[in-house]
């Protein structure tokens, strides 16, 4: 008991010493402290750790699919205080003004790094001019820019989204010589995703790679539904309005996916394995991957999200002058129900 009184006792007498110090060398003009010294002993301004985070602007697109969500999230996870970084998050709404906003907001407030998924390609180069005069490097995130000049930006980390494309015709390939149907005439639609996204543009020219050798498959119509659940949904009613001989439903992503699949049921019309429409999507999402376990898609070619550790790492050697590539591809699958109950369990999104 004697020993706990004695040491609140000598801690109080070193907080006066050490207030009388501070006070005699601020007097003494030799102090350059911020503010009061509180009993902590940390300076009230903004203590050492504070200012050595490296802060990161990042203009995210928009929150339209669950696919931008698990992005949002992966880059959440990886840019952390922990891990040495303020992350200023802003969501654009799916709008190009708002990013360009953003981004400006961010080179007044002189960020160490800009980051930015473009909701579609072009319209960036001045503002990125903008964030090199100011001498702040810029990392693309998901979706690309089409620039001028290259060197506008750092890096860019995403998916092969040509790839994407092809892996969908290949599927179709192989699946119409499975089922005896190679020399039939078939009728595809498509709802694309944001009209002029990179996500849109390159799934579109992908897929065209490939139906371009293929005389007998007919493109009826591709039609934007903007990435979500509402415009697929109403898009698919449109199609099935226009079109009484559908045999192929293209998704570029699994929102507008859950639309189509809602408008069809309406109608009665059945997909997938045993159904009447071949259904093909994209992203890989774990709901859309429970459809294609019960076989209500047939395919499913994954765009990988767990963007924010390619980023942290990347930024890392930035910050240690280390060169890093230019263009940063993350690994993706395709899933059919040959496959897909094999990774349910492990999927994180
Ligand atoms: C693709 C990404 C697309 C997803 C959609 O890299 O940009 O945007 O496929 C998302 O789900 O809306």
């Amino acid at each position: 008991m004697k020993k706990k009184d004695s040491g609140r006792k000598y801690s109080g007498l070193l907080s006066c010493l050490m207030i009388l110090f501070l006070a005699a060398a601020v007097f003494a003009g030799c102090g350059s402290f911020q503010g009061v010294v509180p009993e902590s002993g940390v300076s009230d301004g903004m203590p050492d750790e504070e200012n050595s985070l490296i802060v990161v602007g990042f203009s995210q697109l928009g929150s339209e699919s669950v696919w931008r969500t698990a992005n949002s999230e992966s880059i959440q996870g990886a840019l952390t205080r922990e891990n040495g970084f303020f992350l200023e998050f802003n969501n654009a709404r799916q709008k190009q003004e708002n990013q360009i906003k953003a981004i400006r907001g961010f080179i007044s407030q002189r960020v160490d790094y800009i980051m930015f998924s473009p909701v579609t390609e072009s319209g960036w180069d001045t503002v990125l001019r903008e964030a090199r005069d100011a001498g702040i490097p810029v990392i693309l995130v998901d979706r690309k820019a089409s620039l001028e000049d290259d060197s506008l930006y750092t890096a860019w980390v995403g998916s092969d989204m040509i790839s994407e494309g092809e892996k969908a015709g290949v599927w179709l390939e192989e699946y119409l010589i499975k089922e005896g149907r190679e020399e039939e005439e078939i009728n595809i639609v498509v709802l694309q995703g944001t009209v002029g996204s990179s996500a849109q543009l390159e799934r579109t020219k992908g897929f065209h790679n490939i139906s371009k050798e293929h005389s007998n498959w007919h493109i009826l119509k591709q039609e934007p539904a903007d990435f979500t659940t509402a415009k697929g949904k109403e898009v698919m009613e449109m199609f099935l309005h226009n079109y009484k001989d559908i045999d192929v439903v293209i998704s570029q992503n699994d929102d507008m996916t859950f639309g189509a699949l809602q408008a069809m049921e309406e109608e009665g019309i059945t997909t997938g394995v045993d159904g009447d429409v071949i259904l093909i999507s994209f992203d890989a999402v774990h709901e859309a991957l429970e459809l294609v376990s019960q076989g209500v898609i047939n395919v499913d070619i994954e765009c990988n999200p767990e963007q924010g550790e390619y980023i942290l790492e990347i930024i890392r050697k930035l910050e240690n002058n280390e060169s890093v590539d230019k263009e940063n591809v993350v690994e993706e699958k395709v899933f059919t129900q040959e496959n897909v109950d094999r990774y349910l369990d492990t999927r994180t999104y």
